[in-house]
């Protein structure tokens, strides 16, 4: 039995150019994603009782996963939890506003003021990780990850994640992370955004 599988993206690969182009959505998706479920499936065979708990509930409490497969569900759930998340966030075109992006700007100072932050986050990651928008005890942060860690098992949970993995950008912005988040900034779908922060702050 597949316990987790590919999730569709839901638009077209090439949906979200130019600010990410259709090769590099192709290749993350069908071969990066995909990667990530098979060797969480793998590992999850060792402890089938597993395979009916969410990803969710695994990493928000990866103590309670067995010690032979928390490394494997912390990289490969943390990753198929991640693209899961990230894919549903973009949406070419979508305009600034809701109850997140309103908090955002309270926060923040602004949406500047936000893109100043979370720049800060996906640039200063060293090596590979993730940059995130997150709530915690109601209140809005911005925090960075390595690897495939989700916030999730930090106690805070993610309402808009940047994956910023070479493989994520790097076909089409080579070295240039910075130019690959100010494009990020375009195509970040605030309706999603809102729903998760809803559902966050309850
Ligand atoms: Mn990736």
């Amino acid at each position: 039995m597949t316990t987790h599988i590919l999730p569709a993206l839901g638009y077209a690969y090439d949906a979200l150019e130019p600010f990410i182009d259709a090769a590099t959505m192709e290749i993350h998706h069908t071969k990066h994603h995909q990667a990530y479920i098979n060797t969480l499936n793998d590992a999850l065979e060792k402890h089938p009782a597993l395979k009916e708990k969410t990803v969710e509930d695994l990493l928000v409490n990866l103590g309670a996963v067995p010690e032979d497969i928390r490394t494997a569900v912390r990289n490969h759930g943390g990753g198929h939890l991640n693209h899961s998340l990230f894919w549903r966030l973009l949406k070419k075109g979508a305009p600034v506003k809701g109850r997140a992006a309103e908090a955002v700007i309270r926060k923040f100072g602004g949406i500047d003021g936000f893109k100043t932050l979370f720049t800060q986050a996906a640039l200063t990651r060293f090596g590979s990780g993730w940059a995130w928008l997150t709530v915690k005890n109601g209140e809005l942060d911005i925090v960075s990850t390595a690897n495939q860690d989700n916030p999730l098992s930090l106690g805070q949970t993610p309402i808009l994640g940047l994956d910023v993995w070479e493989h994520a950008y790097y076909l089409n912005y080579q070295n240039r992370r910075a130019d690959y988040v100010k494009a990020f900034f375009e195509i970040i779908d605030w309706e999603e955004v809102d729903r998760l922060y809803d559902k966050a702050v309850g």
